[in-house]
């Protein structure tokens, strides 16, 4: 890890732009309307995947997509579409996640979660639905069959039994519970950074970029996941279940960054892993400023 002073320009300023969030919230706005065209509209279980996917959310991954592919000149249908992927998938876990067979929460994106409005079969099902969606919008994509392949087959190994679901066991204790920091760091790379990694790759991967290149955005998401997480468990502890997006509290019989290190230490060390994401990313040609001030947006989520 590059060891850096946290005075890096990018992290030293108080805001995150006002670009920035420009950027974000035409994001949204162009991914809404892309999963609103891939989401059908006819029977109880498509309201479920339209109640789970749309409507709310950061759009983050998206976000990730949508930078990289821009940083390499893809086309903006394809980068929105494979951001539209990964919010099916990322929606799907998190309807999967709010199950009382799981993290038991009432509420996701201010909303009821999706077996409260819907019944709890119809909320695995509709998981199982947006994740086989992904998958066929990603093998739909205008690109090359090799580019094709890349996305559906490092997407599945970000969500598989090493990844998201291999996190999911952890965090549910059906493996052995993280007695470390370094097993929290490994828990929220399954269940986070993988995720973000991917988003972070994709668009290196539609624009036909270098091992070296796809490698620097795969890490530049690990980093990114892990402030994201750390900052996570900062409001889990907290009282801000609006900016947490689900109730607060639940983690508090559990190992977390905030039990383990408390908050002005997981500040600094999220700070510390978030500057060198960003220091990553300068060996990138091409504007990066967006993709580094997600990792001021993430620890601004704390403040
Ligand atoms: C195979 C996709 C799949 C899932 C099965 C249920 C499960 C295994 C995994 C759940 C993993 C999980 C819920 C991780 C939490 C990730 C996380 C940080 C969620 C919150 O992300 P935000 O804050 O949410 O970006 P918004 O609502 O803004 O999109």
């Amino acid at each position: 890890m590059a060891a850096l002073p946290l005075s890096q320009p990018i992290l030293a300023s108080d805001l995150t732009s006002d670009r920035f969030h420009a950027h974000l919230a035409s994001l949204v706005e162009a991914v809404e309307q892309t999963l609103q065209e891939v989401i059908p509209s006819q029977t109880r279980l498509h309201h479920a995947m339209a109640h789970s996917v749309l409507g709310g959310g950061k759009r983050l991954r998206a976000f990730l997509v949508w930078e990289s592919a821009r940083l390499f000149d893809v086309s903006p249908p394809l980068a929105l579409q494979t951001a539209a992927a990964i919010e099916c998938v990322h929606a799907y876990s998190l309807a999967h996640d709010d199950l009382p067979c799981m993290d038991n929460a009432n509420t996701r994106r201010g909303k009821p979660s999706c077996h409260i409005a819907f019944g709890e079969s119809t909320a695995v099902l509709t998981g199982d639905a947006l994740g086989p969606l992904a998958f066929e919008i990603l093998a739909d994509l205008e690109t090359s069959a090799d580019n094709r392949l890349a996305l559906v087959k490092t997407l599945a190994q970000a969500i598989g039994p090493e990844g998201l679901v291999a996190g999911q066991m952890i965090d549910l204790g059906n493996e052995t519970l993280p007695q470390t920091y370094e097993d929290l760091c490994t828990l929220q790379r399954l269940k986070t950074g993988v995720l973000f990694s991917f988003a972070a790759e994709a668009g290196a991967i539609l624009g036909n970029r270098s091992p070296a290149e796809r490698e620097t955005l795969r890490a530049y998401g690990l980093a990114l996941g892990q402030v994201f997480q750390m900052i996570d468990d900062l409001l889990d502890g907290s009282d801000n279940p609006e900016e947490l997006g689900k109730p607060c509290g639940q983690d508090a019989s559990k190992l977390t960054f905030l039990s383990l290190l408390g908050p002005d230490k997981l500040y600094e060390k999220a700070t510390f892993i978030g500057e060198d994401a960003c220091v990553m990313l300068n060996t990138l040609q091409g504007d990066t400023t967006l993709l580094k001030e997600a990792v001021r947006y993430a620890l601004e989520r704390a403040k």
